[in-house]
């Protein structure tokens, strides 16, 4: 059975870090060791939340607890997410390289959180040169999005191929797989929302109908949901049922009236989501 170690924040009430991941892979019928790096009442879109930010050097013990165990020899993947601090992602990168000492097959996937086009970076100062300079090269699997490509090329992409290229710039930097998400070019209509997978010598995308809202967390379970099937299958697969699955449940979150991801209620779209979208090779 695949085993990841998922690194992420958790929330008490509603759906974003581990608390959006954990689920969607459970129902994959992935098992998953999840690793918290704050505990939060709620996420902090919010007006306020609550709740302890975990000191690095926790995060670390509970992975070397596991490690006692002797369980990371099973590990397949680490993934991560958003990191508050750098000091929790320097233990991010001790982690991996562990994992990877006790299953050289194992393989890290980081979604770099560090910004959107709307916000601009909203992580703190610091954060995305870390990204870019010390976790970058740790990983074989990247999530970013539009903007966060762009950060890490130091340049826009304002076509299609200009994302190719990039994604393909970002792979040069140590990644094999590059899934860039919310891509926007002139191709793309206002009322749709693009995903582009870049591996060697191949890219692929798929076209999705863009939804009237927007959701904290929905990175979160692309990323997590993208892992899974990248270790089972081959890309267009994995790019179009990550694509049939975030899609589902974000449409039925959509129907709930809800602002957190309906993943309980939506649950049977992560196992046999009612839409399929194929991935086309560019
Ligand atoms: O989805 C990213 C995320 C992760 N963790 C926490 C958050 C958010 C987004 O708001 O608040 C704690």
């Amino acid at each position: 059975m695949t085993a990841i170690l998922s690194i992420q924040s958790s929330v008490a009430y509603g759906h974003v870090g581990n608390s959006a991941a954990t689920f969607p892979l459970m129902r994959l019928g992935v098992e998953v060791w999840p690793v918290l790096t704050v505990h939060f009442s709620n996420h902090t879109g919010y007006e306020s939340w609550r709740g302890p930010l975990l000191a690095a050097s926790d995060v670390a013990d509970v992975i070397k607890g596991l490690d006692e165990r002797g369980v990371l020899a099973r590990c397949d993947a680490v993934l991560s997410g958003y990191q508050g601090a750098a000091d929790v992602g320097a233990v991010i990168l001790d982690a991996v390289a562990l994992v990877k000492e006790r299953n050289p097959a194992a393989i890290y996937c980081c979604d770099p959180v560090m910004g959107d086009v709307d916000r601009g970076m909203y992580v703190r100062e610091g954060i995305p040169e870390f990204m870019r300079d010390r976790v970058v090269p740790a990983a074989q699997i990247l999530t970013p999005n539009h903007f966060e490509l762009e950060f890490l090329t130091g340049r826009p992409a304002k076509s299609l191929e200009d994302v190719i290229t990039a994604a393909d710039e970002v792979r040069g930097m140590g990644p094999d797989t590059v899934l860039v998400t919310s891509v926007v070019h002139d191709l793309v209509a206002d009322d749709q929302l693009q995903m582009v997978a870049v591996t060697e010598g191949e890219a692929w995308s798929v076209t999705l109908p863009l939804l009237n809202q927007t959701f904290t967390g929905s990175g979160d379970l692309t990323a997590a949901t993208f892992l899974a099937h990248v270790l089972t299958t081959d890309l267009p697969t994995a790019l179009s049922r990550t694509a049939a699955i975030v899609h589902g449940v974000l449409s039925k979150t959509v129907e709930s009236g809800q602002s957190e991801l309906q993943l309980v209620a939506a649950q049977d779209e992560i196992a046999a989501p009612s839409r399929q979208f194929e991935a086309t090779r560019i």
